[in-house]
């Protein structure tokens, strides 16, 4: 088909094409084929009569699904879609508009608004897509009907006698060649429809005859509350499903009476709701102001409609309607609902001197609670997302927002006793805010100032403060305790020197443990406590390593430490956190090779088995700690993937074991015989006297 271009301009219809394209890729026009797809061509059709309610020629709106729930009959009182001949094409208006692809799809002049987007793409589409499409016009008296199969006239318009009043009536059954055999119309979903459209259109009757059932039911939606009584309806919904009045947080105060107010922004009151309210309702609504409002535009006459209310509830909910059509996605007309919200409350406050002093208003704060119907008329829609649902129009947003700021303020102004619990509500959110944050950054604090606090002076901390990756080593003496600190990898690795004595904890009291210097700093370094109050939860550091002198002292004090440990922090060894870490005795140098022996009986086997010919070996014994250079006891002790260590466990039997835990290579060799300080804790005492 050829693409033809029109001069015509009476009509104002921009004819390009034929419908041959839509049957080909009927998912371009409609989104799919699918059910969705399927009840779009319902939707299509549906909103082309709302257009005519929205542009006020029409009210009352029936749709009737036939018994087989494959075809469908919309019937509107609008003007009737024309029926006279277009001298351009030789054929009545009717026949034009529903055989032929009008991208443009602008009928009237000026402008008129229609639902876009997806929607409003055409009868022309249904039509295209349908098996069998009856058009019946009443018009200028007189009846006409025309049929149509796949997008083409199967007959010519026919007057059919006289007719009283206007109106134009679309029966069609979508075709099962492009939908599947087994498609069809689900009742419910084109109710729930017919009922939300019903809200959005004040005053707009729309009938619904379901003749699938039998005996046939009609049901009539007609809410001459408009989005008032949705929103009424929306609030006792969701507060079924949130908290309960009874529950209020202390300090919320009491809901007063819900208001409605008519469509100058007059209040009344609503014992007129009747039950859609209910007398304490789950979520309590504040106040709704103005149903309707109006912006003019250089254009014309924009219409936009809010019904809000604050509810005791701390989310926000919006559902916005764009020409009657949902935009879930929200988009500019809501961006300007909100910020009008957040000026003319910020406003009323300032005017009032309301303002508090001792806490900022955010727009959150203000906009907390709210539940809000938007429902926007814009000239031409411009959708955008895969759904197609959120409005892209920029222009929106300053519009909105400019209707909704001075009217909202004005209603404040003229309401304030609904006004002052509204003003309560957002300070108390402010509030809350502010505490919960406090109250969080306390908690931190606390933490982050009581660790620090209550750390010993001496203790040379990691940056981690995650348990699982620190370690602590337990270091005797100052000077090992300076190697340590320079050897260390100071992001996972702690340095506690101890200095003085520690107590026997096997014949002291725990009054007397508890006054030991060094225990206490080993005490509030671990951060878990200690008896009953040991809560390994607040444990610092997942390992725990005494590092102390090869020598029968440093054995004495291991033991001390694990004595202490054993009766005072049992779970700590339990779980497996202690460790004996095992700085060598020896550094034995042959030729090029380094070896670490632990022990006398470490060395003899290394010099047995490395010593070849008559070559000398150069042995150093190191006397302490102190002795050894940052680097020695780095590479021996404290590197995590070269150091040999030693894990203290209880065995069943209730006994102190160590268990061997390589990590890596001591120097070249790795020595598999480690007696060293204990087998058991008993033995150890003994050895240590
Ligand atoms: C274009 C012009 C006129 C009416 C309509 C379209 C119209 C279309 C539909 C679709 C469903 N119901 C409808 N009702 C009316 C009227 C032009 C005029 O009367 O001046």
């Amino acid at each position: 088909m050829a693409v033809r271009k029109t001069t015509y301009n009476a009509a104002d219809i921009q004819v390009l094409e034929g419908l041959e394209p839509v049957r080909k890729r009927p998912a371009m026009y409609i989104g799919g084929t699918d059910t969705t797809g399927y009840h779009h061509l319902l939707w299509e059709i549906l909103d082309n009569s709302v257009d005519e309610v929205i542009n006020g020629y029409a009210a009352r709106i029936e749709v009737t699904l036939h018994k087989d729930g494959k075809s469908v009959t919309v019937t509107d009182d609008g003007r009737g879609i024309p029926v006279d001949v277009m001298p351009k094409y030789k054929k009545p208006a009717i026949e034009v508009i529903l055989t032929t692809l009008h991208s443009g799809g602008k009928f009237d002049q000026g402008n008129y608004i229609h639902s876009g987007g997806l929607h409003g793409v055409g009868s022309s589409v249904v039509n295209a897509l349908s098996s069998s499409l009856i058009a019946r016009v009443k018009r200028d008296g007189k009846h006409y009907v025309q049929t149509y199969s796949k997008g083409l006239a199967t007959s010519k318009l026919k007057s059919e006698g006289n007719a009283r009043g206007t109106g134009t009536s679309m029966e069609f059954t979508p075709d099962a060649e492009i939908f599947g055999l087994k498609a069809r119309f689900d009742a419910e979903m084109i109710r729930d429809r017919l009922e939300a459209k019903s809200y959005l259109h004040r005053g707009m009757t729309v009938v619904f005859r379901d003749e699938t059932r039998s005996p046939a039911v009609e049901d009539t939606y007609q809410h001459d509350g408009g989005i008032s009584e949705y929103l009424a309806k929306v609030v006792a919904q969701r507060g079924k499903n949130t908290v309960p009045a009874a529950q209020r947080a202390p300090g919320t105060p009491a809901p007063p009476e819900p208001v409605v107010t008519d469509e100058e922004g007059q209040s009344e009151e609503t014992t007129a709701q009747g039950g859609e309210i209910p007398t304490v309702p789950p979520v309590a609504p504040l106040a709704i102001p103005p149903g309707a409002l109006f912006y003019k535009t250089s254009e014309g006459e924009v219409r936009l409609e809010v019904a809000l209310v604050w509810t005791e509830s701390t989310d926000e909910h919006l559902r916005s309607y764009v020409n009657g059509i949902p935009t879930p996605n929200g988009g500019t007309h809501e961006a300007g609902l909100r910020s009008g919200i957040v000026k003319a409350v910020r406003n009323y406050l300032e005017t009032h001197n309301l303002a508090p002093k001792n806490v900022t208003l955010t727009a959150e704060d203000i906009r907390e609670g709210i539940c809000a119907i938007l429902s926007s008329y814009v000239v031409d829609p411009q959708f955008q997302g895969q759904t197609k649902g959120r409005l892209n129009n920029a222009e929106t947003a300053a519009q909105v927002d400019g209707v909704v700021r001075p009217a909202l303020e004005k209603w404040l102004n003229e309401n304030q006793t609904v006004a002052e619990p509204i003003v309560a509500r957002i300070i108390l959110a402010a509030r809350a805010r502010e505490a919960s944050r406090a109250a969080v950054q306390q908690i931190t604090r606390k933490t982050a100032i009581s660790h620090r606090l209550n750390l010993p002076g001496k203790l040379a901390d990691c940056a981690s403060t995650n348990p699982a990756e620190s370690e602590l080593f337990i270091v005797e003496g100052d000077s090992a305790g300076g190697s340590a600190k320079q050897g260390r990898d100071r992001r996972t690795q702690a340095i506690l020197p101890l200095r003085g004595k520690v107590l026997n904890a096997e014949q002291a009291s725990s009054e007397k443990v508890g006054q030991n210097k060094e225990l206490q700093d080993i005490v509030s370094a671990l951060g878990c406590g200690i008896g009953d109050d040991f809560k390994v939860a607040n444990l610092r550091y997942g390992k725990v390593f005494l590092l102390m002198d090869a020598d029968s002292d440093g054995h004495h004090i291991s033991t001390l430490l694990l004595t202490f440990f054993y009766r005072h922090m049992r779970e700590l060894i339990k779980q497996g956190h202690v460790y004996i870490a095992q700085p060598p005795l020896y550094k034995i140098e042959i030729g090029k090779d380094t070896y670490w022996a632990l022990d006398d009986t470490d060395r003899e086997r290394i010099l047995r088995d490395h010593l070849k010919g008559n070559a000398k070996p150069n042995i150093t014994r190191f006397k302490g700690l102190g002795e050894m250079s940052a680097d020695t006891l780095k590479s021996t002790t404290l590197d995590i993937r070269k150091r040999v260590s030693l894990r203290v466990t209880i065995t069943p039997e209730n006994d102190l074991v160590t268990e061997q835990t390589i990590n890596d290579l001591l120097g070249k060799d790795v020595s598999a015989r480690f007696r060293f300080i204990m087998e058991r804790a008993a033995e150890v005492k003994e050895l240590d006297v």
